[in-house]
């Protein structure tokens, strides 16, 4: 009986993990809170800032059910989630919630479920915030992480959980409606008040709200997922007298490479490992942001952005080195994206096709353009049109930026060099790409470059390549997202034929659109 037993056991742990559906409800709520010290109305999943974590495991299927209570009208009442990083197959790309590419957003007291399974074996640190506007700034920004049962650099740590995500993000007091108005009529992006480390931060002259504390043991080594909810700042992180091994970029295993400070782009993610291996004490998590000019917002103050790191059996209170932004100059072992390389080595194949996206931005105005267009969102949403028999690009306003393309193909995207001073962190939806030239470097590299979702467009020029084997209408746009509702974005859309035949939308999604078209402006 008990050889039977053990048999059925070890038959039944030979067999592939059991892949999950993993039910999450989200409640889009207004909420108060005072994230910095500053009390203001939020737009929040579940009242929280940010908003319920959410883990799987590679080859689950999330179910998520969005109920839309927005009701605070300084603020956009309408409301769609984008799972960032998550690549998503052709057939459920109308679930993956790009308003106006993929979907239409939700009313208010409506509710909408997003399926969305996870493929390719995709694993790795992720994000989901709302695609609307810039509702995001307003808060609607969460972790998502997908956990690989069999990491293969599962040796380098002993701890990933949800305590070793840190969410780094900018922070404003004022809604976004009046931010983007002022915008509109100043050309000039708003700046943030302050930076939010896991919810948390001060601006000058604020409250001294309590840093938020990472605990640790000494002798441990913990996988930290850092993740920039941004809108627009850049972060920098280090942490005082340890080093960070980046093992992950964007969701893809990386060679390990130890650093001492590495910057993040709006929307990028980098796990890296920490080894608790200093004397029992309090450090500070060096946290700083840049996002335009400081002097346009005096509440900024960038080295209030910060957390600690606390060993167990230390003191209850804050390190008592002074708040630095990071390793001095003579100490600097800053990361050089070009530098990572991929855990295996993926070449990028040779492009079919190339374009060349330049990006400019109109004097003086709330105006961004690539190659001359300035991208504004359709009222029809261009999945829809595809569905409808969407088939060149005169099918599409001018002003939807659609690139048509083949499916199976290798599309190169070269960005030039540009001269704005910020760097634009471009994303592509629904898919990674090979980084071939980094904007940390003027090297070329097709042998084995990263792969990545986000990467930086800025002064020396870069150059991606994806693969059009997943066809479909993919977004591809700065993730600074004020600069996205300027006009900066594309639309990839491959493969429509393929994409008619693969995409079966639900009676729930079809109804999205006349809802939301049905709704006054100010419900929009
Ligand atoms: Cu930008």
């Amino acid at each position: 009986m008990k050889l039977l037993a053990s048999t059925v056991l070890a038959a039944l742990l030979a067999l592939p993990a059991f892949s999950d559906t993993i039910p999450i409800t989200l409640d889009i709520v207004n909420a108060d809170g005072a994230p910095d010290g500053f009390s203001r109305s939020m737009v929040t999943a579940n009242g929280t800032y940010p908003g319920p974590l959410i883990t799987a495991s590679k080859g689950d299927t999330l179910v998520v059910t969005v109920n839309n209570l927005l009701d605070d009208p300084t603020m956009r009442l309408s409301t769609s989630l984008d799972f960032d990083g998550i690549l998503v197959n052709t057939g459920n790309s109308f679930d993956e919630g790009s308003s106006f590419v993929t979907t239409c957003p939700i009313a208010p007291n409506a509710s909408y479920t997003y399926v969305v399974p996870l493929v390719n074996n995709q694993t790795g640190t992720f994000w989901y915030h709302s695609q609307l506007s810039v509702q995001y700034v307003d808060g609607l920004r969460g972790a998502l992480i997908v956990y690989d049962p069999d990491d293969p650099l599962k040796d380098l740590y002993d701890v990933d959980d949800e305590n070793t995500i840190w969410q780094v993000g900018d922070w404003w007091h004022n809604s976004t409606l009046p931010m983007l108005a002022g915008y509109v009529a100043t050309g000039i992006v708003p700046v943030s008040d302050s930076g939010t480390f896991n919810g948390v931060g001060r601006f000058n002259g604020g409250p001294d709200v309590p840093f938020f504390v990472v605990d640790v043991v000494q002798g441990t080594r913990y996988r930290f997922r850092i993740i920039n909810t941004s809108a627009r700042n850049v972060f920098t992180m280090s942490v005082d007298s340890h080093n960070m091994t980046i093992i992950e970029t964007d969701g893809m295993p990386t060679s390990p490479m130890t650093v001492n400070s590495l910057d993040l782009l709006a929307g990028q993610r980098y796990s890296v490992v920490v080894e608790a291996n200093q004397p029992v004490a309090n450090y500070w998590i060096n946290a700083p942001y840049v996002g335009g000019s400081p002097a346009r917002n005096l509440n900024q103050n960038a080295t209030l952005s910060r957390a600690i790191l606390r060993y167990q059996g230390a003191p209850e209170e804050e390190p008592t080195s002074p708040m630095s932004l990071g390793p001095a100059d003579e100490e600097l072992n800053a990361l050089v994206e070009a530098n990572l390389r991929p855990l295996v080595a993926s070449p990028a194949p040779e492009a079919d096709i190339n374009i060349t996206l330049n990006l400019v931005v109109t004097a003086g105005k709330a105006q961004w353009n690539v190659n001359n267009v300035s991208y504004l969102a359709p009222e029809v949403p261009t999945l829809v049109k595809i569905l409808d028999g969407a088939n060149s690009t005169d099918d599409f306003n001018v002003t939807e930026n659609t690139f048509i393309l083949p499916a199976n193909k290798i599309v190169q995207v070269i960005f030039p060099p540009s001269e704005d001073d910020e760097e634009h962190p471009f994303h592509l939806h629904g898919n990674n790409f090979w980084l071939i030239k980094s904007n940390s470097s003027d090297e070329i590299n097709t042998e084995n470059p990263i792969k990545r979702d986000v990467a930086g467009v800025g002064s020396t020029g870069t150059i991606m390549r994806f693969s059009t084997a997943n066809p479909g209408p993919w977004f591809f746009h700065c993730h600074i997202f004020w600069h996205l509702q300027a006009g900066l974005a594309t639309v990839m859309a491959s493969g429509l034929n393929e994409t008619r035949a693969e995409v079966h939308p639900t009676q729930a999604w079809t109804a999205l659109c006349p809802a939301y078209d049905a709704l006054s402006p100010d419900l929009q």
